[in-house]
C-alpha cells in the first residue's frame, strides 16, 4: 500500500491517541503483520500496543472516525491467516495486556487480561491445584484472546471440549467501541441470547476481547499414553471403539506412517517400535490404577489378535509419555520447511474412514507429484491434510494449484456433512470457500450480526466474512 494512504492511517492515531504505544519499525510491522500461515506478504501500516481496555475502546472509536482497518494479533500461532494484515492495517497487539487479574478459588476462575499466554493459564492453574484443559503444541506462545477469538481446540477436545467450553465470562470492546460484558463468570445464565458465544470463534470480527474469565477443573488423574501401529483406518475405527467404551480417554489422535517419517527425521526422533504401519493412533486415557492398566492391555490383545494393531507401546513414566507425545505434537513444526498448504476438515468421528479414503483418492488422482501427510485429532473428527511444497515449485505455482483442488476437496466434506475448518478457522486463507460448509442464507445472517458490532467494517476486515 502507498506510503500517503498508510499516513493517512497514521496521523490521526498520533494526534488524538498520544498515549497510545505505536510502532512502525519494519522488524515489527513484519514480525505482527503475519501468523503462522504462509503464503502472504505482511504490509501493515503500524502496530499499537494498548495497555488497557480504555486505550483499546478509544482506539476502535476513532478508527471508526478514520475508517482505519485494524487487525487483532495475540501470539501469532494461527494457520488460516486470520491475524494477517497486508493491506496496509493497523495491527493491534495484546502484548502489553498479560495481566492475571484474578483467581476465585470457590467459583474455580481465572480472569485474565487477552495477552496472557495459553501455558501461563495452564501454569497457573496447576499452582492453585487445578487445570486449564485446552492444550495444543502452540500453547507457549499463543495468547488466550487469540484462542478465544478462534476457539482453539487441540488434543484433549475429546474430554474437555473446546476454549468456548472453557469462558465463563467476557469483556469485548466492539466496532463501535462500546464495552460489552458477557456472562460475568456465572454457571447459569437464562437471561435471553448469550452474546459471549458469538464472540467466541468470530476470528476478530465483531471485537477485541479485553477480558476473560475462565473455567478451571479438577487436575487430571495419573495417566497413561498409547502409540499403536495400526493396520488400516477400519482398524483405527477398532481401535477407537474398543479403548473409548472402555477407558476414560483423554485423547485419541491419529498419524499417517508418511507424516511418523517426517516426525523422525526433522526432531531426530527413533522408531518408536519396530513395526512400520500406514497408520498410528496416540492414545492418552486415565489410568490410576493396576486394574485399569489390565484392562488397557486387555482391549491391546484384542486388537492385535482381530488385526487392527499390529504393535505398540504404552508409557510407564510422565517422561515417557512426553516423549510419546512428540511423534505426534512435533508434526507441525518438523514440516514448516516444506511449506504445506494445510487444510483443516471435521466429520463426524464414523464418517472419517469412509472420507479419509475418498478424500485420499482424491489427493492422489489431483495432486500425484505431491506428498500429502495425514495427522490429526481422530477422537473429535478433525483431520489435517498436509500437502508439501515440492522444493523446486515457486510458492505462488504451489498455492494456486492447491487451491484448484480445494473446490473438490471441500465438496467431498460437505457431502459427508463435515467442515472446512475444524479449529484453525476461515480467516483469510479459506475465506473464498465458506459457502461450502455454511448456506448461503447463514452467510448473510452472519453479516447481518457483523453489521450490528462492527457497522463500519473495520474489525478484521476481509477475513471470515470477506
Ligand atoms: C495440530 O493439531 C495443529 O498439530 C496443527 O492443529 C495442524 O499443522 C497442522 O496442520
Ligand atoms: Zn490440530
Amino acid at each position: 500500500m502507498y506510503t500517503e494512504q498508510k499516513d493517512n492511517r497514521l496521523k490521526p492515531l498520533k494526534i488524538h491517541c498520544p498515549e497510545l504505544e505505536i510502532s512502525t519499525e519494519p522488524a515489527v510491522l513484519e514480525s505482527h503483520g503475519c501468523d503462522w500461515t504462509r503464503f502472504r506478504t505482511p504490509d501493515a501500516t503500524a502496530v499499537v500496543f494498548p495497555h488497557n481496555s480504555d486505550e483499546v475502546a478509544k482506539l476502535v472509536v476513532l478508527a471508526r472516525a478514520h475508517q482505519i482497518p485494524l487487525v487483532p494479533s495475540g501470539g501469532r500461532t494461527g494457520l488460516s491467516g486470520g491475524a494477517i494484515a497486508d493491506a496496509g492495517e493497523v495491527v493491534v497487539s495484546f502484548d502489553r495486556m498479560r495481566r492475571i487479574i484474578g483467581f476465585n478459588p470457590v467459583d474455580r476462575t481465572l480472569t485474565v487480561e487477552p495477552g496472557v499466554v495459553t501455558q501461563a493459564i495452564q501454569d497457573y492453574a496447576n499452582q492453585q491445584n487445578l487445570y486449564y484443559p485446552v492444550s495444543f503444541a502452540s500453547e507457549g506462545s499463543s495468547q488466550i484472546g487469540g484462542n478465544i477469538a478462534t476457539n482453539a481446540g487441540g488434543i484433549r477436545v475429546l474430554r474437555y471440549g473446546l476454549t468456548r467450553d472453557q469462558v465463563v465470562g467476557l469483556k469485548v470492546i466492539d466496532g463501535r467501541g462500546e464495552l460489552i460484558e458477557c456472562n460475568s463468570g456465572l454457571v447459569k445464565n437464562a437471561s435471553g441470547y448469550d452474546l459471549r458465544h458469538l464472540f467466541i470463534g468470530s476470528e476478530g470480527t465483531l471485537g477485541l476481547i479485553v477480558e476473560a474469565t475462565l473455567r478451571l477443573t479438577d487436575p487430571p488423574q495419573p495417566s497413561r499414553v498409547m502409540l499403536l501401529a495400526v493396520s488400516s483406518l477400519d482398524g483405527m475405527m477398532t481401535v477407537f471403539r474398543q479403548f473409548n467404551d472402555a477407558m476414560n480417554l483423554t485423547a485419541f489422535e491419529f498419524l499417517s506412517g508418511a507424516a511418523m517419517s517426517y516426525v523422525r527425521s526433522g526432531h531426530d526422533l527413533p522408531a518408536p517400535m519396530d513395526t512400520e504401519t500406514p497408520y498410528y493412533a496416540l492414545l492418552e486415557f486415565d489410568c490410576p490404577d493396576t486394574d485399569t492398566e489390565d484392562l488397557a492391555l486387555q482391549r491391546f490383545e484384542f486388537c492385535l489378535e482381530d488385526g487392527s494393531v499390529l504393535d505398540g507401546v504404552i508409557s510407564q513414566s510422565e517422561a515417557q509419555a512426553a516423549d510419546l507425545w512428540r511423534y505426534r505434537e512435533g508434526i507441525s513444526e518438523a514440516i514448516t520447511k516444506y511449506t504445506p498448504y494445510k487444510n483443516d476438515l471435521s466429520v463426524r468421528i464414523s464418517e472419517i474412514p469412509g472420507y479419509l479414503r475418498d478424500l485420499d483418492e482424491l489427493a492422489q488422482s489431483r495432486y500425484p507429484d505431491f506428498e500429502v501427510l495425514w495427522y490429526g485429532h481422530f477422537g473429535d473428527g478433525n483431520l489435517h491434510m498436509n500437502i508439501l511444497k515440492p522444493a523446486d515449485m515457486p510458492v505462488e505455482e504451489f498455492e494456486s494449484v492447491c487451491g484448484r483442488v480445494n473446490p473438490d476437496v471441500f465438496e467431498l466434506t460437505r457431502e459427508h456433512n463435515g467442515s472446512i475448518s475444524a479449529e484453525h478457522g476461515i480467516g483469510l486463507l479459506k475465506q473464498a470457500y465458506l459457502s461450502y460448509s455454511r448456506s448461503e442464507q447463514d452467510i448473510e445472517r452472519m453479516r447481518g450480526i457483523k453489521a450490528v458490532f462492527d457497522p463500519a467494517n473495520i474489525l478484521n476486515p476481509g477475513k471470515l466474512l470477506g
